[in-house]
Protein backbone atom coordinates (compact mmCIF):
# COMPACT_ATOMS: atom_id res chain seq x y z
CA UNK A 1 0.00 0.00 0.00
CA UNK A 2 2.69 2.27 0.90
CA UNK A 3 4.13 2.03 -2.83
CA UNK A 4 1.06 2.65 -4.19
CA UNK A 5 0.16 5.99 -2.20
CA UNK A 6 3.90 6.84 -2.76
CA UNK A 7 3.47 6.57 -6.97
CA UNK A 8 0.09 8.23 -6.81
CA UNK A 9 0.98 11.15 -4.93
CA UNK A 10 4.10 11.65 -7.35
CA UNK A 11 1.76 12.06 -10.17
CA UNK A 12 -0.46 14.89 -8.01
CA UNK A 13 2.53 17.02 -6.51
CA UNK A 14 1.37 20.13 -4.54
CA UNK A 15 2.58 23.47 -5.06
CA UNK A 16 5.22 24.05 -2.45
CA UNK A 17 5.64 27.05 -0.09
CA UNK A 18 1.55 28.19 -0.12
CA UNK A 19 -0.35 27.77 3.40
CA UNK A 20 -3.06 25.71 3.07
CA UNK A 21 -6.08 25.89 5.37
CA UNK A 22 -9.37 24.28 5.38
CA UNK A 23 -11.79 26.93 6.04
CA UNK A 24 -15.61 27.40 5.86
CA UNK A 25 -15.33 27.04 2.06
CA UNK A 26 -13.05 23.79 2.47
CA UNK A 27 -9.83 23.94 0.38
CA UNK A 28 -10.99 27.38 -2.14
CA UNK A 29 -8.25 29.12 -4.41
CA UNK A 30 -6.79 29.26 -7.91
CA UNK A 31 -7.75 25.89 -9.73
CA UNK A 32 -4.07 25.08 -10.74
CA UNK A 33 -2.91 25.02 -7.07
CA UNK A 34 -5.88 22.35 -6.31
CA UNK A 35 -4.26 19.26 -7.78
CA UNK A 36 -2.22 17.84 -4.94
CA UNK A 37 -4.90 19.38 -2.55
CA UNK A 38 -7.87 17.34 -4.50
CA UNK A 39 -5.53 14.04 -3.87
CA UNK A 40 -5.18 14.67 -0.50
CA UNK A 41 -8.74 14.94 0.19
CA UNK A 42 -8.86 12.14 -1.25
CA UNK A 43 -6.94 10.29 1.31
CA UNK A 44 -8.36 12.23 3.98
CA UNK A 45 -11.93 11.57 2.74
CA UNK A 46 -11.32 7.73 2.67
CA UNK A 47 -9.86 7.46 6.91
CA UNK A 48 -13.18 9.56 7.38
CA UNK A 49 -15.18 6.97 5.66
CA UNK A 50 -13.08 4.07 7.29
CA UNK A 51 -13.64 5.64 10.39
CA UNK A 52 -17.21 5.78 10.34
CA UNK A 53 -17.76 2.13 9.20
CA UNK A 54 -17.59 2.56 6.05
CA UNK A 55 -20.49 5.17 5.55
CA UNK A 56 -20.14 7.03 2.23
CA UNK A 57 -18.24 10.52 2.06
CA UNK A 58 -18.75 12.74 0.22
CA UNK A 59 -16.60 14.93 -1.92
CA UNK A 60 -18.01 18.31 -3.24
CA UNK A 61 -15.38 20.39 -6.25
CA UNK A 62 -16.85 23.73 -6.54
CA UNK A 63 -15.97 27.49 -5.93
CA UNK A 64 -19.05 28.24 -5.11
CA UNK A 65 -19.72 32.17 -6.43
CA UNK A 66 -15.80 32.69 -7.10
CA UNK A 67 -14.56 33.46 -11.09
CA UNK A 68 -14.15 30.33 -13.20
CA UNK A 69 -10.42 30.45 -12.56
CA UNK A 70 -11.21 28.97 -8.54
CA UNK A 71 -12.16 26.16 -7.68
CA UNK A 72 -12.22 24.59 -4.08
CA UNK A 73 -12.36 20.91 -2.46
CA UNK A 74 -15.01 20.12 0.29
CA UNK A 75 -16.05 17.42 2.62
CA UNK A 76 -19.66 16.22 3.25
CA UNK A 77 -20.36 13.95 6.46
CA UNK A 78 -22.35 10.91 5.84
CA UNK A 79 -25.15 12.52 6.82
CA UNK A 80 -25.01 15.69 4.31
CA UNK A 81 -23.80 17.83 7.03
CA UNK A 82 -19.77 19.95 6.56
CA UNK A 83 -17.31 17.85 8.07
CA UNK A 84 -16.52 17.62 11.87
CA UNK A 85 -14.75 20.09 13.14
CA UNK A 86 -12.23 18.53 14.35
CA UNK A 87 -11.13 16.90 10.96
CA UNK A 88 -10.73 20.51 9.24
CA UNK A 89 -7.11 20.20 11.32
CA UNK A 90 -6.29 16.90 9.85
CA UNK A 91 -7.22 18.10 6.06
CA UNK A 92 -5.15 21.21 7.04
CA UNK A 93 -2.67 19.11 8.13
CA UNK A 94 -2.34 16.12 5.55
CA UNK A 95 -2.57 19.08 2.62
CA UNK A 96 0.52 20.97 3.83
CA UNK A 97 3.03 18.11 4.08
CA UNK A 98 6.20 19.15 2.19
CA UNK A 99 7.02 15.98 0.35
CA UNK A 100 5.24 12.35 -0.73
CA UNK A 101 7.59 10.68 2.22
CA UNK A 102 5.84 13.11 5.03
CA UNK A 103 2.46 12.68 3.30
CA UNK A 104 2.62 9.09 3.76
CA UNK A 105 3.69 8.94 7.35
CA UNK A 106 1.40 11.54 8.11
CA UNK A 107 -1.33 9.88 6.62
CA UNK A 108 -0.37 7.09 9.40
CA UNK A 109 0.09 8.52 12.34
CA UNK A 110 -3.54 9.87 11.30
CA UNK A 111 -5.14 6.36 11.26
CA UNK A 112 -2.99 5.51 14.14
CA UNK A 113 -4.10 8.17 16.26
CA UNK A 114 -7.64 8.36 14.96
CA UNK A 115 -7.55 4.45 15.28
CA UNK A 116 -8.66 3.38 12.17
CA UNK A 117 -8.54 0.31 10.84
CA UNK A 118 -7.06 0.55 7.24
CA UNK A 119 -8.15 -3.13 6.29
CA UNK A 120 -12.37 -2.04 6.38
CA UNK A 121 -13.48 -1.26 3.01
CA UNK A 122 -14.67 2.66 2.25
CA UNK A 123 -16.23 4.71 0.49
CA UNK A 124 -15.96 8.39 -1.47
CA UNK A 125 -18.32 10.07 -3.90
CA UNK A 126 -17.90 12.84 -5.78
CA UNK A 127 -19.56 15.70 -7.86
CA UNK A 128 -18.49 19.12 -9.22
CA UNK A 129 -20.03 22.28 -10.75
CA UNK A 130 -19.86 23.23 -14.35
CA UNK A 131 -15.84 24.81 -13.63
CA UNK A 132 -13.63 23.37 -16.68
CA UNK A 133 -11.40 22.37 -13.79
CA UNK A 134 -13.44 19.97 -11.62
CA UNK A 135 -12.83 17.22 -13.97
CA UNK A 136 -9.33 17.19 -13.19
CA UNK A 137 -9.07 17.38 -9.47
CA UNK A 138 -11.82 14.80 -9.61
CA UNK A 139 -9.62 12.52 -11.52
CA UNK A 140 -6.89 13.57 -8.70
CA UNK A 141 -9.39 12.04 -5.90
CA UNK A 142 -10.17 9.17 -7.90
CA UNK A 143 -6.41 8.38 -7.65
CA UNK A 144 -6.02 8.69 -4.15
CA UNK A 145 -8.86 6.44 -3.50
CA UNK A 146 -7.55 3.91 -6.34
CA UNK A 147 -4.23 4.10 -3.62
CA UNK A 148 -6.11 2.96 -0.78
CA UNK A 149 -8.63 0.96 -1.99
CA UNK A 150 -11.44 2.80 -1.10
CA UNK A 151 -14.77 2.30 -3.38
CA UNK A 152 -15.19 5.69 -5.57
CA UNK A 153 -18.57 7.06 -7.22
CA UNK A 154 -18.05 10.04 -9.21
CA UNK A 155 -22.16 11.97 -9.71
CA UNK A 156 -20.34 14.60 -12.27
CA UNK A 157 -22.48 17.48 -12.68
CA UNK A 158 -24.08 17.92 -9.51
CA UNK A 159 -25.32 20.82 -7.34
CA UNK A 160 -23.72 21.13 -4.13
CA UNK A 161 -26.85 21.05 -2.25
CA UNK A 162 -27.77 17.97 -4.87
CA UNK A 163 -24.55 16.19 -3.46
CA UNK A 164 -25.33 16.68 0.28
CA UNK A 165 -28.35 14.80 -0.63
CA UNK A 166 -26.62 12.12 -2.68
CA UNK A 167 -24.53 11.23 0.29
CA UNK A 168 -27.13 11.21 2.96
CA UNK A 169 -29.61 8.95 0.32
CA UNK A 170 -26.52 6.45 0.30
CA UNK A 171 -26.04 6.43 4.28
CA UNK A 172 -29.51 5.74 4.88
CA UNK A 173 -30.75 3.71 1.91
CA UNK A 174 -33.29 1.00 3.37
CA UNK A 175 -33.09 2.70 6.90
CA UNK A 176 -36.18 4.27 8.47
CA UNK A 177 -34.46 7.13 8.03
CA UNK A 178 -34.36 6.56 4.20
CA UNK A 179 -34.25 10.25 2.42
CA UNK A 180 -34.63 9.40 -0.90
CA UNK A 181 -33.68 7.23 -4.33
CA UNK A 182 -29.59 7.65 -4.82
CA UNK A 183 -29.55 9.71 -8.11
CA UNK A 184 -30.32 12.90 -9.68
CA UNK A 185 -33.33 12.06 -11.00
CA UNK A 186 -34.55 10.35 -7.20
CA UNK A 187 -33.56 14.05 -6.23
CA UNK A 188 -36.03 16.08 -8.57
CA UNK A 189 -38.83 13.55 -7.98
CA UNK A 190 -38.90 13.93 -4.38
CA UNK A 191 -38.95 17.79 -5.08
CA UNK A 192 -41.71 17.51 -7.46
CA UNK A 193 -43.81 15.75 -5.70
CA UNK A 194 -42.99 17.54 -2.59
CA UNK A 195 -44.13 20.63 -4.25
CA UNK A 196 -47.39 19.51 -5.34
CA UNK A 197 -48.20 18.34 -2.19
CA UNK A 198 -47.11 21.11 -0.56
CA UNK A 199 -49.02 23.63 -2.82
CA UNK A 200 -52.15 21.10 -2.07
CA UNK A 201 -54.18 22.24 -5.04
CA UNK A 202 -53.17 25.73 -4.75
CA UNK A 203 -51.55 28.10 -7.78
CA UNK A 204 -48.79 29.75 -8.03
CA UNK A 205 -49.55 33.30 -9.45
CA UNK A 206 -48.03 34.44 -12.72
CA UNK A 207 -44.01 33.68 -14.01
CA UNK A 208 -40.60 33.19 -12.05
CA UNK A 209 -37.51 33.92 -13.47
CA UNK A 210 -34.62 32.59 -11.99
CA UNK A 211 -30.74 33.55 -12.88
CA UNK A 212 -28.52 30.73 -12.27
CA UNK A 213 -25.26 32.61 -12.70
CA UNK A 214 -24.31 30.76 -15.31
CA UNK A 215 -23.64 27.82 -12.75
CA UNK A 216 -24.35 24.32 -12.60
CA UNK A 217 -28.06 25.79 -11.23
CA UNK A 218 -29.02 26.25 -14.35
CA UNK A 219 -29.07 23.13 -16.24
CA UNK A 220 -30.21 21.19 -13.10
CA UNK A 221 -32.98 23.33 -12.54
CA UNK A 222 -34.18 22.86 -16.11
CA UNK A 223 -33.73 18.77 -15.30
CA UNK A 224 -35.94 19.38 -12.16
CA UNK A 225 -38.46 21.21 -14.72
CA UNK A 226 -39.21 18.70 -16.62
CA UNK A 227 -40.57 16.18 -14.09
CA UNK A 228 -42.81 18.92 -12.25
CA UNK A 229 -46.44 18.63 -13.77
CA UNK A 230 -47.32 20.92 -16.50
CA UNK A 231 -49.22 24.16 -14.76
CA UNK A 232 -47.50 23.95 -11.51
CA UNK A 233 -45.45 25.94 -11.55
CA UNK A 234 -44.10 29.14 -14.35
CA UNK A 235 -40.45 29.49 -14.46
CA UNK A 236 -38.28 31.52 -16.82
CA UNK A 237 -34.33 30.21 -16.62
CA UNK A 238 -31.99 32.77 -17.29
CA UNK A 239 -28.16 33.12 -17.09
CA UNK A 240 -27.69 29.75 -17.55
CA UNK A 241 -24.59 29.80 -20.00
CA UNK A 242 -22.58 26.75 -18.44
CA UNK A 243 -20.33 26.58 -22.06
CA UNK A 244 -19.06 29.60 -21.73
CA UNK A 245 -16.52 29.07 -18.43
CA UNK A 246 -15.69 32.97 -18.46
CA UNK A 247 -19.04 34.17 -18.39
CA UNK A 248 -19.83 32.14 -14.94
CA UNK A 249 -20.98 34.40 -11.83
CA UNK A 250 -20.23 37.60 -13.82
CA UNK A 251 -22.33 40.27 -13.08
CA UNK A 252 -24.95 37.94 -12.26
CA UNK A 253 -25.93 35.09 -9.42
CA UNK A 254 -27.05 35.88 -5.25
CA UNK A 255 -23.94 37.36 -4.55
CA UNK A 256 -24.14 39.67 -7.59
CA UNK A 257 -27.18 41.08 -6.69
CA UNK A 258 -26.48 40.82 -2.55
CA UNK A 259 -23.48 42.76 -2.46
CA UNK A 260 -23.87 44.89 -5.29
CA UNK A 261 -27.71 45.44 -4.01
CA UNK A 262 -29.19 45.79 -7.89
CA UNK A 263 -30.40 43.16 -10.18
CA UNK A 264 -28.03 41.51 -12.90
CA UNK A 265 -27.73 43.84 -16.15
CA UNK A 266 -28.69 40.75 -18.27
CA UNK A 267 -31.53 40.03 -19.18
CA UNK A 268 -33.10 43.31 -18.81
CA UNK A 269 -35.02 42.85 -15.62
CA UNK A 270 -39.16 43.40 -16.39
CA UNK A 271 -40.41 45.64 -13.63
CA UNK A 272 -43.04 44.17 -11.76
CA UNK A 273 -41.36 40.21 -12.00
CA UNK A 274 -40.63 38.29 -9.43
CA UNK A 275 -37.21 37.46 -10.00
CA UNK A 276 -34.79 35.55 -8.02
CA UNK A 277 -30.86 34.76 -8.22
CA UNK A 278 -28.92 31.17 -7.65
CA UNK A 279 -25.30 31.31 -6.71
CA UNK A 280 -22.64 29.36 -9.07
CA UNK A 281 -23.21 26.29 -7.12
CA UNK A 282 -26.73 26.65 -6.37
CA UNK A 283 -26.49 27.08 -2.48
CA UNK A 284 -28.12 30.59 -2.04
CA UNK A 285 -31.07 32.48 -2.94
CA UNK A 286 -31.59 36.01 -3.34
CA UNK A 287 -35.42 37.32 -4.18
CA UNK A 288 -35.93 40.91 -5.61
CA UNK A 289 -38.51 42.78 -7.90
CA UNK A 290 -37.98 46.26 -9.61
CA UNK A 291 -40.86 48.31 -8.38
CA UNK A 292 -41.80 50.66 -11.50
CA UNK A 293 -42.33 53.54 -9.06
CA UNK A 294 -39.25 52.88 -6.24
CA UNK A 295 -36.71 50.91 -8.37
CA UNK A 296 -34.85 47.62 -7.00
CA UNK A 297 -35.82 45.77 -4.10
CA UNK A 298 -34.40 43.14 -2.25
CA UNK A 299 -35.61 40.21 -0.28
CA UNK A 300 -32.23 38.47 1.25
CA UNK A 301 -31.44 35.87 3.75
CA UNK A 302 -33.06 37.65 6.62
CA UNK A 303 -36.48 37.45 4.73
CA UNK A 304 -36.72 34.59 3.52
CA UNK A 305 -36.03 33.20 6.81
CA UNK A 306 -38.50 35.01 8.66
CA UNK A 307 -41.10 34.28 5.90
CA UNK A 308 -40.15 30.26 6.65
CA UNK A 309 -40.51 31.17 9.95
CA UNK A 310 -44.12 33.00 9.99
CA UNK A 311 -45.43 30.21 7.72
CA UNK A 312 -44.09 26.70 9.75
CA UNK A 313 -45.32 28.48 12.94
CA UNK A 314 -48.80 29.53 11.68
CA UNK A 315 -48.68 25.70 10.11
CA UNK A 316 -47.63 24.12 13.58
CA UNK A 317 -50.19 26.10 15.53
CA UNK A 318 -53.38 24.75 12.93
CA UNK A 319 -51.99 21.58 13.54
CA UNK A 320 -52.17 22.00 17.15
CA UNK A 321 -48.72 21.01 18.14
CA UNK A 322 -46.95 24.43 19.58
CA UNK A 323 -47.33 22.54 22.81
CA UNK A 324 -44.79 19.70 21.29
CA UNK A 325 -42.62 21.45 19.32
CA UNK A 326 -40.00 24.26 19.92
CA UNK A 327 -39.24 26.52 16.66
CA UNK A 328 -36.69 28.54 16.36
CA UNK A 329 -34.58 30.89 14.23
CA UNK A 330 -31.00 30.86 13.91
CA UNK A 331 -29.09 34.18 12.70
CA UNK A 332 -25.76 35.01 12.57
CA UNK A 333 -24.18 38.94 13.15
CA UNK A 334 -25.22 40.18 9.48
CA UNK A 335 -28.84 39.68 10.48
CA UNK A 336 -30.51 42.86 9.86
CA UNK A 337 -32.04 43.88 13.22
CA UNK A 338 -35.18 44.43 12.25
CA UNK A 339 -35.67 41.19 11.04
CA UNK A 340 -34.48 39.79 14.68
CA UNK A 341 -37.21 42.33 16.23
CA UNK A 342 -40.16 41.33 13.62
CA UNK A 343 -39.10 37.42 14.12
CA UNK A 344 -39.03 37.87 18.40
CA UNK A 345 -41.52 40.46 19.14
CA UNK A 346 -44.00 39.64 16.08
CA UNK A 347 -43.64 36.11 15.24
CA UNK A 348 -42.32 35.20 19.02
CA UNK A 349 -40.09 32.70 18.69
CA UNK A 350 -36.62 32.52 20.04
CA UNK A 351 -33.51 33.49 17.95
CA UNK A 352 -30.39 32.07 18.16
CA UNK A 353 -26.31 33.85 17.16
CA UNK A 354 -23.95 31.85 15.49
CA UNK A 355 -20.62 32.43 14.02
CA UNK A 356 -20.65 32.75 10.39
CA UNK A 357 -20.24 29.53 9.01
CA UNK A 358 -23.09 27.14 7.88
CA UNK A 359 -21.90 24.26 9.91
CA UNK A 360 -22.23 26.95 13.18
CA UNK A 361 -25.93 27.32 12.14
CA UNK A 362 -27.06 24.43 11.09
CA UNK A 363 -25.59 22.69 14.51
CA UNK A 364 -27.43 25.01 16.50
CA UNK A 365 -30.72 24.64 14.69
CA UNK A 366 -30.46 20.88 15.13
CA UNK A 367 -31.15 22.11 18.92
CA UNK A 368 -34.75 22.91 18.19
CA UNK A 369 -37.52 20.69 16.93
CA UNK A 370 -38.18 22.92 13.87
CA UNK A 371 -34.61 24.92 13.33
CA UNK A 372 -34.82 27.21 11.14
CA UNK A 373 -31.31 29.17 9.66
CA UNK A 374 -30.73 30.94 6.93
CA UNK A 375 -27.52 33.87 6.60
CA UNK A 376 -28.18 37.04 5.10
CA UNK A 377 -26.57 35.92 2.09
CA UNK A 378 -29.41 33.75 1.03
CA UNK A 379 -27.49 30.65 2.41
CA UNK A 380 -29.57 28.93 4.43
CA UNK A 381 -32.83 25.81 5.26
CA UNK A 382 -34.72 24.49 7.64
CA UNK A 383 -34.29 21.00 9.85
CA UNK A 384 -36.70 18.89 11.31
CA UNK A 385 -36.12 16.81 14.09
CA UNK A 386 -37.58 12.67 13.67
CA UNK A 387 -40.08 13.50 16.37
CA UNK A 388 -41.34 16.67 14.68
CA UNK A 389 -41.40 13.97 11.35
CA UNK A 390 -43.35 11.37 13.12
CA UNK A 391 -46.17 13.60 14.87
CA UNK A 392 -46.69 15.49 10.98
CA UNK A 393 -47.59 11.96 9.63
CA UNK A 394 -48.77 10.12 12.62
CA UNK A 395 -50.73 12.47 14.87
CA UNK A 396 -54.61 12.09 14.32
CA UNK A 397 -56.29 15.30 13.22
CA UNK A 398 -59.22 16.77 15.41
CA UNK A 399 -60.62 18.77 12.28
CA UNK A 400 -60.34 18.81 8.61
CA UNK A 401 -58.09 22.29 9.19
CA UNK A 402 -55.67 20.32 11.47
CA UNK A 403 -55.66 17.23 8.86
CA UNK A 404 -54.87 19.74 6.16
CA UNK A 405 -51.71 21.99 8.28
CA UNK A 406 -50.01 18.10 9.29
CA UNK A 407 -50.41 16.83 5.60
CA UNK A 408 -48.41 20.43 4.59
CA UNK A 409 -45.72 20.48 7.17
CA UNK A 410 -44.92 16.77 6.07
CA UNK A 411 -44.98 17.62 2.65
CA UNK A 412 -42.11 20.97 3.36
CA UNK A 413 -40.41 18.60 5.09
CA UNK A 414 -39.68 16.56 1.93
CA UNK A 415 -39.15 19.86 0.08
CA UNK A 416 -36.98 21.42 2.19
CA UNK A 417 -33.68 20.05 1.74
CA UNK A 418 -32.62 19.46 5.53
CA UNK A 419 -28.87 18.74 4.47
CA UNK A 420 -28.06 21.96 3.32
CA UNK A 421 -28.88 25.15 2.46
CA UNK A 422 -30.47 24.36 -0.97
CA UNK A 423 -31.15 27.23 -3.26
CA UNK A 424 -33.73 25.31 -5.77
CA UNK A 425 -35.17 23.79 -3.02
CA UNK A 426 -35.37 27.20 -0.77
CA UNK A 427 -37.26 28.80 -4.15
CA UNK A 428 -39.67 25.91 -4.78
CA UNK A 429 -40.67 26.90 -0.87
CA UNK A 430 -41.00 30.54 -1.09
CA UNK A 431 -43.49 30.07 -4.38
CA UNK A 432 -45.50 27.55 -2.38
CA UNK A 433 -45.28 30.05 0.93
CA UNK A 434 -46.52 32.91 -1.49
CA UNK A 435 -49.37 30.58 -3.19
CA UNK A 436 -50.52 29.74 0.70
CA UNK A 437 -50.57 33.33 1.94
CA UNK A 438 -51.75 34.40 -1.52
CA UNK A 439 -48.95 37.58 -1.24
CA UNK A 440 -46.56 38.68 -4.03
CA UNK A 441 -43.39 40.06 -2.98
CA UNK A 442 -43.92 43.51 -2.50
CA UNK A 443 -47.07 41.62 0.45
CA UNK A 444 -43.83 40.03 1.59
CA UNK A 445 -41.75 43.20 1.63
CA UNK A 446 -44.24 45.21 3.73
CA UNK A 447 -43.77 42.81 6.33
CA UNK A 448 -41.26 44.69 8.13
CA UNK A 449 -38.65 47.91 7.02
CA UNK A 450 -34.89 46.45 7.12
CA UNK A 451 -32.97 49.47 8.91
CA UNK A 452 -30.31 50.52 6.57
CA UNK A 453 -27.03 49.07 6.31
CA UNK A 454 -23.27 48.79 5.10
CA UNK A 455 -20.76 46.15 5.02
CA UNK A 456 -17.29 47.28 3.61
CA UNK A 457 -13.91 45.10 3.12
CA UNK A 458 -10.70 46.38 4.72
CA UNK A 459 -7.68 44.96 3.65
CA UNK A 460 -5.36 44.74 6.82
CA UNK A 461 -1.63 43.66 7.27
CA UNK A 462 -2.73 40.58 9.63
CA UNK A 463 -6.40 39.65 9.70
CA UNK A 464 -5.91 37.01 12.18
CA UNK A 465 -4.83 39.72 14.65
CA UNK A 466 -8.70 40.19 14.47
CA UNK A 467 -10.68 37.80 17.19
CA UNK A 468 -14.36 37.95 18.03
CA UNK A 469 -16.15 36.58 20.98
CA UNK A 470 -20.31 36.29 21.34
CA UNK A 471 -20.91 34.79 18.29
CA UNK A 472 -18.70 37.58 16.21
CA UNK A 473 -20.51 40.39 17.46
CA UNK A 474 -17.32 41.80 19.23
CA UNK A 475 -13.75 41.90 19.03
CA UNK A 476 -11.51 40.34 22.11
CA UNK A 477 -8.36 41.06 19.91
CA UNK A 478 -6.76 43.32 19.46
CA UNK A 479 -7.02 44.98 22.73
CA UNK A 480 -8.60 48.33 22.76
CA UNK A 481 -10.15 47.82 19.20
CA UNK A 482 -14.18 46.91 20.40
CA UNK A 483 -13.66 49.89 23.02
CA UNK A 484 -13.31 52.41 19.78
CA UNK A 485 -15.65 50.35 18.01
CA UNK A 486 -18.31 51.02 21.16
CA UNK A 487 -17.63 54.63 21.03
CA UNK A 488 -18.60 55.14 17.51
CA UNK A 489 -21.75 52.83 17.96
CA UNK A 490 -22.66 55.41 20.33
CA UNK A 491 -22.87 58.81 18.58
CA UNK A 492 -25.74 57.02 16.04
CA UNK A 493 -29.42 55.94 16.46
CA UNK A 494 -30.67 52.24 16.85
CA UNK A 495 -26.90 51.83 15.77
CA UNK A 496 -25.13 48.47 15.79
CA UNK A 497 -21.84 46.91 13.98
CA UNK A 498 -18.82 44.77 14.63
CA UNK A 499 -15.77 43.94 12.49
CA UNK A 500 -14.56 40.39 12.23
CA UNK A 501 -11.47 38.32 9.95
CA UNK A 502 -12.97 36.83 6.61
CA UNK A 503 -12.68 33.12 6.82
CA UNK A 504 -12.57 32.95 2.73
CA UNK A 505 -10.14 35.57 1.96
CA UNK A 506 -7.12 37.69 3.38
CA UNK A 507 -9.33 40.95 4.65
CA UNK A 508 -11.86 41.49 7.25
CA UNK A 509 -15.31 42.63 6.97
CA UNK A 510 -17.03 45.03 8.77
CA UNK A 511 -20.82 45.87 9.13
CA UNK A 512 -22.73 48.52 10.55
CA UNK A 513 -26.71 49.53 10.59
CA UNK A 514 -28.14 52.17 11.93
CA UNK A 515 -31.50 54.55 11.70
CA UNK A 516 -30.64 55.92 8.50
CA UNK A 517 -28.87 55.55 5.33
CA UNK A 518 -26.31 58.40 5.94
CA UNK A 519 -25.87 57.21 9.45
CA UNK A 520 -24.64 53.60 8.49
CA UNK A 521 -22.39 54.71 5.78
CA UNK A 522 -20.39 57.33 8.63
CA UNK A 523 -20.17 54.32 10.94
CA UNK A 524 -19.08 51.73 8.56
CA UNK A 525 -16.66 54.21 7.43
CA UNK A 526 -15.33 54.84 11.21
CA UNK A 527 -15.72 51.41 11.86
CA UNK A 528 -13.36 50.70 8.94
CA UNK A 529 -10.54 53.11 9.85
CA UNK A 530 -10.33 51.60 13.64
CA UNK A 531 -10.13 47.80 11.55
CA UNK A 532 -7.65 49.65 9.21
CA UNK A 533 -5.31 51.20 12.38
CA UNK A 534 -5.33 48.37 14.49
CA UNK A 535 -4.71 45.85 11.67
CA UNK A 536 -1.19 47.35 10.33
CA UNK A 537 1.65 46.08 11.36
C1 LIG B 1 -18.53 30.59 3.30
C2 LIG B 1 -19.69 30.00 4.03
C3 LIG B 1 -20.83 30.99 4.09
C4 LIG B 1 -20.35 32.26 4.72
C5 LIG B 1 -19.15 32.80 4.01
C6 LIG B 1 -18.56 33.95 4.77
C7 LIG B 1 -20.46 27.72 4.06
C8 LIG B 1 -20.95 26.59 3.24
N1 LIG B 1 -20.16 28.81 3.38
O1 LIG B 1 -18.85 30.83 1.97
O2 LIG B 1 -21.83 30.42 4.85
O3 LIG B 1 -21.36 33.23 4.72
O4 LIG B 1 -18.17 31.79 3.94
O5 LIG B 1 -17.43 34.39 4.13
O6 LIG B 1 -20.32 27.64 5.27
P1 LIG B 1 -16.39 35.33 4.85
O7 LIG B 1 -15.89 34.58 6.06
O8 LIG B 1 -15.36 35.59 3.83
O9 LIG B 1 -17.14 36.56 5.25
MG1 LIG C 1 -22.46 28.71 -2.94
Amino acid sequence: MDDKILAASAKHPIVPNHAYKYGTAGFRMKADLLDGVAFRVGLLSGLRSRRLNGQAIGVMITASHNPAVDNGVKIVDPMGEMLEQDWEAHATKLVNCASDQELLDTYKSLAAQLKVDLSTPGRVICGRDTRPSGHGLAAALADACEAIDIEYTDYKRVTTPQLHYLVRCINTEGTPKSYGEVSKAGYNKKMSDALVRALGGRKIEGQLTVDCANGVGGPELSELLKVIPKDVINVKVVNDDVLRPEVLNLDAGADYVKTRQRAPPKPTPVPGNRICSLDGDADRLIYYWIDPDTGFFMLDGDRISSLNASFIGGLVREAGLEDELRIGVVQTAYANGASTAYIEKHLKLPVVFTPTGVKHLHHAACQFDIGVYFEANGHGTVVFSQEAIRLFTEKEPQSPAQKEALETLAAISDLINQTVGDAISDMLMVEVILAHKGWTLKDWANTYNDLPNRLVRVEVGDKDLFETTDAERRLSAPKGAQEEIDSFVKKYTNARSFARASGTENACRVYAEAATRSEADELAKHVADVIKKFGSP
